[in-house]
């Protein structure tokens, strides 16, 4: 099967490269608010499963469009003649200076590609656009326009009866925020244009909803083991004689912190990657909700259980109800010590995230005792990790690849997901999961994927994810 192939074209700065890098899911294609970002044309190929789907071809936008079109119109008698024409001009000014932007732009489309045109919805339509639409006319090769409301929607409706002289298929899409089912429904359009290219297209956006469901099992696998790592996790001090206990305890639960949010950075930058968010990966982008302290109070109200819900899995007895108990170190003999920083449990202590760890002495075999820090009697932990990993999650999933600034999300604009929205029956399973793999200090494959398996159903549920 022939890889269709498209040139987006346009005015300079009307989003082009933006509709080529959210198609292609490639956050390196150059986008910047200065005309004239893309001087050269370049081929962006969307691979999935090592096959490559379509190809989209980024292009400069047109600079003399009237006076190529003269050139052209000087060339040509009949009109049979005019695709013909087209690639004259393109033969003729290839080391031309003044036509470079309409030679780079022109030449994939002689080659057979078909036409993207994108326009701006939030300026008015005018007769400058006009010789850019007949050029791509005489071209004869299949063609789509996209209005992108850049700036607003105020000349849509003008630019729709306009274009719609000179394109079959006329497509509104904001080309940053448009939802995933709109990009494939436009792929879908793209299919339309050509009946060669129909099966192909089809294909292509079967095979995306397919990665889609991929990435998002390999999401939950990836959360999954990170709440597994947090349950599970255990820093010891040698606690010799004299020793500064208060000191060496605070250690231990700074340690512990940090080994957990370096957990769930971890884990976030392997999310994006499974998405193709290279980019903002390295950026070390802030989350003005995710990224707020792990510990944070407001952290644990915004995504822990409520104190009700904690109750409701038997979630809040405090120190005696499990996690505290330290069996697995081979034998309840060896658990010696009394628990220094255990907790009170209960109502006052629901969001507690100072005391979610517990520091606890033991006595070794060979008679040393130790300082040893683990997760603690607060429940609502592993709950406040998945919610947060649940809202990122949903935001990189969503995220168009022709974004470019830090993913921000508002603390009250409907986007965060909070736990209370589980069902009792997933609250339920995930506290007995949670519970039996804290009190193991391991984790078996077994509960792996079960968890794997209700984090990747409550991920489904997720709008757009
Ligand atoms: N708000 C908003 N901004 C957009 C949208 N599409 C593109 N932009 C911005 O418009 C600017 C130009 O976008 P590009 O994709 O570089 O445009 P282009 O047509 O490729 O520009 P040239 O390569 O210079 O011809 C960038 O700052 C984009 O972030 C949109 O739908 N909404
Ligand atoms: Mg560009």
């Amino acid at each position: 099967m022939t890889v269709p192939k498209f040139a987006i074209v346009g005015h300079p700065n009307k989003g082009k490269s933006s509709l080529v890098a959210a198609l292609a899911s490639d956050d390196g294609v150059p986008v910047a608010p200065e005309s004239g970002t893309t001087t050269r044309a370049v081929v962006y190929p969307m691979r999935s499963g090592g096959r490559i789907l379509y190809e989209l071809i980024d292009t400069p936008g047109f600079q003399r469009a009237r006076r190529a079109l003269t050139w052209m119109r000087a060339q040509v008698g009949n009109a049979d003649d005019r695709p013909a024409a087209v690639s004259r001009f393109v033969q003729a000014h290839g080391d031309d200076r003044t036509y470079k932007a309409e030679v780079e732009l022109l030449r994939p489309v002689t080659a057979g590609a078909g036409i993207i045109y994108v326009v701006d919805g939030a300026v008015p339509y005018g007769p400058e656009y006009e010789a850019e639409m007949e050029i791509l006319r005489w071209t004869g090769q299949p063609s789509l326009a996209v209005i992108n409301p850049i700036g607003g929607r105020a000349h849509v409706a003008q630019w729709r009866d306009a274009l719609s002289q000179f394109f079959r298929i006329v497509r509104e899409i904001d080309v940053l925020s448009a939802p995933l089912e709109q990009r494939f429904d436009l792929l879908r359009a793209f299919g339309e244009l050509d009946e060669r290219w129909r099966p192909a297209l089809q294909q292509a956006v079967a095979a995306l909803e397919q990665e889609r469901r991929a990435n998002r099992e390999r999401s939950a696998q990836i959360i999954a083991g990170l709440l597994a790592e947090a349950l599970t996790a255990r820093f010891s001090a040698e606690l010799s004689a004299g020793a500064d206990v208060d000191a060496l305890r605070e250690r231990l639960q700074q340690t512990y912190r940090q080994s957990l949010r370096d957990s769930e950075a971890r884990a976030r930058d392997r999310v994006q990657h499974i998405y193709q968010h290279r980019a903002l990966a390295r950026s070390d982008a802030e989350l003005a909700v995710v990224s707020d302290d792990l510990f944070s109070e407001q952290t644990w109200e915004l995504f822990g259980l409520s104190r009700t819900a904690l109750a409701g899995v038997g979630a809040t007895g405090g120190a005696a109800a499990g996690f505290g108990v330290d069996a697995a170190l081979g034998g309840a003999s060896l658990f010696l010590g009394s628990a220094i920083g255990a907790l009170a449990g209960g109502a006052a202590t629901w969001f507690a995230s100072d005391q979610m760890a517990t520091v606890a002495t033991e006595q070794l075999p060979m008679g040393e005792q130790i300082l040893r820090v683990k997760a603690g009697a607060n429940k609502n932990l592993p709950f406040v990790l998945l919610g947060r990993a649940r809202l990122h999650h949903a935001l990189v999933a969503q995220r168009s690849h022709a974004r470019r600034e830090p993913l921000v999300v508002g603390r009250g604009d409907g986007h965060v997901l909070q736990l209370s929205a589980l069902s009792g029956e997933q609250r339920a399973a995930l506290a007995r999961l949670f519970a039996h793999i804290a009190d193991a200090h391991e984790v078996s494959s077994a509960q792996l994927r079960a968890l794997a398996d209700i984090i990747n159903a409550l991920l489904s549920g997720d709008s757009g994810a």
